[in-house]
C-alpha cells in the first residue's frame, strides 16, 4: 500500500502522489483562470462604446486567447484535480500510475503554453472555435493537440484508479454519487476529446500545408462534438461539486440517489446530440435533424439538469428541515450558512445557472427563436451564465474548502472570503443581463466596433434601437465588478497558499515544488472508517422528497421560463412581417 495522510478537519483520505497531483492541477488552472481575467477587463473595457480601448488587432487576439484560458485551460484544469479527488480521495485508493498522471500534466501546460505564444505572437487570432478557413499558425493547433493527449492521460488514471479501487475493496457498495458524475464527466471527456482529434489534427496538418482544404461545413459540425460536449464534462463536472458540496456544508444526503444517477445517464445519452444547436443557420445539414435534436434530445438533456437543479437545493432543504428549521417555506434557506463563501458560492451558481443558463439556453437551442438572436451578444451572455458563473463559482467556492483541506494552509482574510461570491456573481449578473438585452436588440458578438465606422466611411450607415449602447456601458460596468470578484477570489487562493498558517500536518504547497515533508503525517496502514465531510461524501441512500420550498423555487422557474419563451414566439412575429 502506498502512501496517504487522512485530513484531520475533514477525514478525507489523501493519497501523496494524488495529493501532490490535485495541487498542481488545481494552481495550473488558477494562472490561466488569471491570464483570463486580465483579459477580460480589457474586452469589457472595449465594448463599453465610450472607452472602446483595444484596437481591432488588439481585440481579436485578446477574445481568442481570453475564450481558451477561461474556458479550456481553468476548467480543464481544475477538472482532472476533481477527477483525481473523486477517484483516489473518495474511493480512499492510491493513484493508477503517477507517472503516468505527471506525463498527462506536462503535456497539458507544454500544450496550454505553445496555444497561448501562438496567440500572442499575433497570428492566430482565430479566436476559440477556429473556424476553417481562418488559418492559425501550426503550433496554435499543435499545442490544442498536446494540451489534449495530456487530458486525455489524466481520464485514463482516472479509470485506472477506479479499476484498482475495485480490486482491492477500498470501498462497499457503488462508488458514491460524486464519483458517479466525476465517471459520467470522464466519460464525456473522452468522446470530446476524440471529436477534437479528428477535427485539429487535420487541421494542423493544413495549417503545414499538407492538406490543401477543409470543408468549412464539416469543420463546424465536428468541432462542435468538442466544443459542445466540453461543456457537458464542465455541467456534469459543477453538478458533482453541487452534490459534494451539499454533503459538506449540510450533511445531506441526495433526495433519492437512483434519481441523480438517472439525470447523470441522461447526459451522457442526450447532451452529445444536442450540439445540433451550434449549426442551426448552417445550411448542409437538414431541418429535421436539426428539429429532431433541439426539439426532442435537447430536452432530455435539460431534463437532467433540472432535476440536479431540483434535487441538489432540495436535499439542503430536507438536511436543513432536520435541523428543525421547520418554519414556513423558506426558513431552511434563511438559515444556511450565507456567510461561508462555500455555500454561498454554490447556491448563487445553482441560481443563476438555473434561472439565466437554463432559460436562455433552451430559448437559444429552439429552431425558430433562435434567429432572433442567433450570433449576438446574446450568445455571449449564455454561456457567461453557464459557465462563467455556473462552473467558474462552484470551482471558486470548492476551492475555499480545499485551501485548508488539501493544502493544508487556514485562508487568510476570510471576511473578504465571505464577500467574494457575491460581487462575483453580482457582476457577474450585470453584465450577462446586458449582453442579454443588448443581444435583443442586436448587437452582435465578437464584433470590435458596434459603431461600424467603417461602414460609415463608405457611406452606409446603421444604428442600433436606443438603449443599445447604454447597455454595453453597463456590460462594461458589470466586467469592472466580476473582474474584481475575481481578483479578490485569486488574491485569498494564492495569498493563502503562499502566506495562511500551516495547518498540522503540513503539507502545503511547498510540497509540490519538491522540499520534502515531515514524514510523519503519511502512513500506509489501512484507514480507519471515515469520520466528518468524509463520512458525508461516502454514504448512500435517499433522503425522500419533503422539500416544499425548493418546489416552490422550481414553480418559480417554470413560470418564468414559460412567460419568456412566449415573450420571445411573440417577438419573433414582430420581427418577421409576412404581409
Ligand atoms: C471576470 C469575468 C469575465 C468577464 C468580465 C468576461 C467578459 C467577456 C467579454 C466582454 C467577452 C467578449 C465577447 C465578444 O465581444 O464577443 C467574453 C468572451 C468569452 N468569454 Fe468571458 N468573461 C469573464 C469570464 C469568463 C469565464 C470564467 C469563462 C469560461 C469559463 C469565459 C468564457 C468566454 C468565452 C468562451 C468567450 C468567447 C470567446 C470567443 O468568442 O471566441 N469568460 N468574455
Ligand atoms: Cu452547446
Amino acid at each position: 500500500m502506498s502512501q496517504y495522510r487522512i485530513c484531520p478537519d475533514s477525514g478525507l483520505y489523501f493519497d501523496k502522489s494524488a495529493e501532490s497531483l490535485m495541487k498542481v492541477n488545481a494552481v495550473a488552472g488558477a494562472v490561466a483562470l488569471l491570464v483570463a481575467g486580465v483579459l477580460a477587463l480589457l474586452l469589457g473595457l472595449t465594448r463599453w462604446p465610450s472607452i472602446h480601448l483595444l484596437g481591432a488587432a488588439d481585440f481579436y487576439m485578446t477574445l481568442t486567447a481570453h475564450g481558451l484560458n477561461a474556458l479550456i485551460y481553468w476548467m480543464i484544469f481544475f477538472e482532472i484535480a476533481i477527477l483525481y479527488f473523486a477517484s483516489s480521495t473518495l474511493l480512499k485508493c492510491r493513484l493508477a500510475g503517477p507517472r503516468w498522471a505527471w506525463l498527462g500534466f506536462a503535456l497539458m501546460i507544454i500544450g496550454a503554453v505553445t496555444t497561448n505564444v501562438a496567440i500572442f505572437q499575433g497570428n492566430s487570432s482565430v479566436m476559440m472555435t477556429s473556424y476553417v478557413p481562418m488559418q492559425a499558425a501550426p503550433h496554435f493547433y499543435l499545442g490544442l493537440i498536446l494540451f489534449a493527449v495530456g487530458a486525455l492521460i489524466g481520464c485514463f488514471v482516472f479509470l485506472g484508479t477506479l479499476v484498482i479501487a475495485k480490486q482491492e475493496n477500498t470501498y462497499v457498495g457503488s462508488v458514491p454519487l460524486v464519483t458517479f458524475g466525476a465517471i459520467t464527466a470522464c466519460i464525456i471527456a473522452v468522446f470530446t476529446i476524440a471529436s477534437g482529434a479528428i477535427i485539429l489534427i487535420p487541421t494542423f496538418l493544413w495549417s503545414i500545408g499538407l492538406i490543401g482544404h477543409i470543408d468549412s461545413l464539416m469543420y463546424r459540425v465536428i468541432w462542435w462534438g468538442m466544443g459542445h460536449s466540453s461543456q457537458q464534462i464542465n455541467v456534469a463536472a459543477h453538478v458533482s461539486v453541487w452534490y459534494a458540496v451539499a454533503a459538506i456544508a449540510f450533511g445531506a444526503k441526495p433526495m433519492s440517489e437512483k434519481v441523480s444517477r438517472g439525470a447523470f445517464l441522461l447526459y451522457i445519452l442526450f447532451l452529445q446530440l444536442a450540439c445540433a444547436h451550434h449549426i442551426l443557420v448552417d445550411p448542409g445539414v437538414s431541418s429535421s435533424w436539426k428539429i429532431f435534436n433541439t426539439s426532442y434530445a435537447m430536452y432530455l438533456a435539460v431534463l437532467a439538469s433540472m432535476i440536479h437543479g431540483l434535487t441538489v437545493p432540495g436535499s439542503m432543504e430536507v438536511a436543513q428541515r432536520k435541523k428543525g428549521y421547520t418554519n414556513g417555506l423558506f426558513e431552511w434557506l434563511r438559515k444556511a450558512p450565507w456567510g461561508n463563501p462555500v455555500f454561498s458560492g454554490v447556491f448563487l451558481s445553482i441560481i443563476i445557472f438555473g434561472f439565466i443558463g437554463g432559460i436562455t439556453g433552451v430559448i437559444m437551442g429552439t429552431e425558430q427563436i433562435n434567429l432572433i438572436i442567433h450570433n449576438t451578444y446574446y450568445v455571449t451572455g449564455h454561456f457567461h451564465s453557464t459557465v462563467a458563473v455556473g462552473t467558474t463559482l462552484t470551482f471558486m467556492a470548492l476551492t475555499f474548502f480545499l485551501i485548508p483541506v488539501l493544502f493544508r494552509r487556514q485562508m487568510i482574510m476570510p471576511g473578504l472570503a465571505k464577500w467574494q461570491p457575491y460581487l462575483f456573481a453580482g457582476g457577474m449578473t450585470i453584465l450577462i443581463l446586458f449582453m442579454l438585452g443588448a443581444g435583443t436588440l442586436g448587437v452582435p458578438r465578437r464584433h470590435w466596433d458596434m459603431g461600424f465606422a467603417d461602414a460609415a466611411s463608405m457611406g452606409i450607415k446603421f444604428e442600433f434601437p436606443g438603449m443599445a449602447e447604454t447597455m454595453m456601458a453597463l456590460v462594461g460596468i458589470g466586467a469592472v465588478i466580476a473582474v474584481l470578484g475575481g481578483a479578490i477570489y485569486l488574491l485569498i487562493t494564492v495569498g493563502s497558499l503562499l502566506f495562511g498558517k500551516k495547518l498540522e500536518p503540513s503539507a502545503g504547497l511547498l510540497q509540490s515544488f519538491g522540499v520534502p515533508l515531515a514524514a510523519s503525517c503519511y502512513t500506509s496502514e489501512r484507514p480507519e472508517p471515515a469520520k466528518g465531510p468524509a463520512a458525508d461524501l461516502e454514504e448512500h441512500g435517499s433522503a425522500g422528497f419533503e422539500a416544499p420550498g425548493t418546489f416552490v423555487l422550481a414553480m418559480l422557474l417554470l413560470v418564468s421560463f414559460v412567460v419568456y419563451y412566449f415573450i420571445n414566439w411573440k417577438y419573433l412575429a414582430s420581427v418577421w412581417p409576412l404581409s
